[in-house]
């Protein structure tokens, strides 16, 4: 078969006469590659990379955790204010938290009504039951969610990265507000125990949103950070199952519960010692949206 010429693209086509080399696609043997260098993928990376960790050191919000409930919060806040500046920082290298799956590692998800709103406001299919909607897979919600989120310009997410701290700042009154995070790869903060001291890095911002999830080797991060903090007396600790009281609970419940940092998600029931719900997600998206409204609330102020 005759090689098929490709229509390139602007940056193609002048790599492609720079570098006199035909782009060819013919599967059946000639495939040809435009030329690279090794080191210019290297830059290609680096200078993104870096540039944009500079960019986001001062953030408009920076949401902790890509969950359900952080991604469901991403999505609403960038789209309702597509000039923030919002900064995802999940520290898992695969964002989406626990919405995988649905519950026990099976793939249906469950979601109540009214959050179906949402599945319909970015274009996943779904099965009505009634009083909920299940959709057929967790992973093409969470999938469908998360391209969005990263295809909005105004959203950076940061995965393989650590929240390891919070900034807290005190005013002359000596009231305290959590004005930012302090960051580290994922990789580094599972390892201080074995390494000497690795300082960490800091991303500011007027708003902190924390979805870490309820408490487990990372979640419930910053409930517990105000405990140590001096920021909350104790934990309420999270409560037994109990759909009906858990999901409005976390939607209701979602606020600023102290000056600068916002709780969605199941990190709240750590924090009011609320329900769990088990394998229902409209709480999580519900939530999600709240956070984002609060945030809103707060840079409007
Ligand atoms: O990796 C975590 C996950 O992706 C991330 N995370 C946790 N600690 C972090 C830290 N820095 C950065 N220190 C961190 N990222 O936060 C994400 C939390 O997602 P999740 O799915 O665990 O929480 P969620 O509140 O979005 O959704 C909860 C879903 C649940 S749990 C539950 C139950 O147990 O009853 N029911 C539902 C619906």
């Amino acid at each position: 078969m005759a090689p098929v010429a490709v229509t390139p693209t602007p940056e193609k086509a002048a790599a492609h006469v720079a570098s006199k080399y035909e782009v060819l696609e013919d599967y059946e043997g000639a495939y040809k590659f435009a030329p690279i260098q090794e080191a210019q993928v290297s830059r290609a990376m680096i200078k993104r990379y870096f540039n944009t960790m500079y960019e986001r050191v001062i953030s408009d919000v920076v949401i902790v955790g890509a969950g359900s409930a952080g991604l469901s919060c991403a999505y609403h806040l960038a789209n309702k204010q597509p000039n923030l500046k919002i900064t995802i920082i999940e520290a898992n290298v695969a964002p989406g938290g626990g919405a995988w799956l649905g519950g026990q590692l099976m793939t249906p998800m469950v979601i109540r009504k009214p959050a179906d709103r949402f599945l319909r406001e970015i274009g996943v299919d779904y099965e009505d039951e009634g009083a909920f909607v299940v959709v057929k897979h967790a992973a093409l919600f969470t999938s469908t969610l998360l391209s969005k989120v990263l295809a909005m310009p105004n959203v950076v997410l940061m995965n393989a990265t650590a929240v390891e701290d919070l900034v807290v700042h005190s005013d002359f009154e000596n009231k305290q507000r959590v004005a930012g995070v302090v960051t580290n790869w994922t990789l580094v903060a599972l390892n201080h125990d074995t390494q000497s001291c690795m300082d960490p890095n800091t991303i500011t911002a007027p708003v902190i949103i924390s979805a870490t999830g309820h408490d487990g080797p990372m979640g419930a991060f910053s409930a517990k950070r105000m405990v140590s903090a001096g920021l909350l007396k104790e934990l309420g600790n999270m409560r037994g199952l109990d759909m009906n009281r858990a999901e409005p609970a976390i939607v209701n419940g979602t606020r600023e519960v102290t000056p600068g940092l916002i709780l969605t998600g199941m990190e709240l029931s750590e924090h009011d010692g609320s329900n769990r719900m088990g394998p229902t997600f409209g709480a999580m998206i519900g939530s999600g949206i709240k956070a984002a409204e609060e945030a809103m609330r707060i840079l409007a102020s």
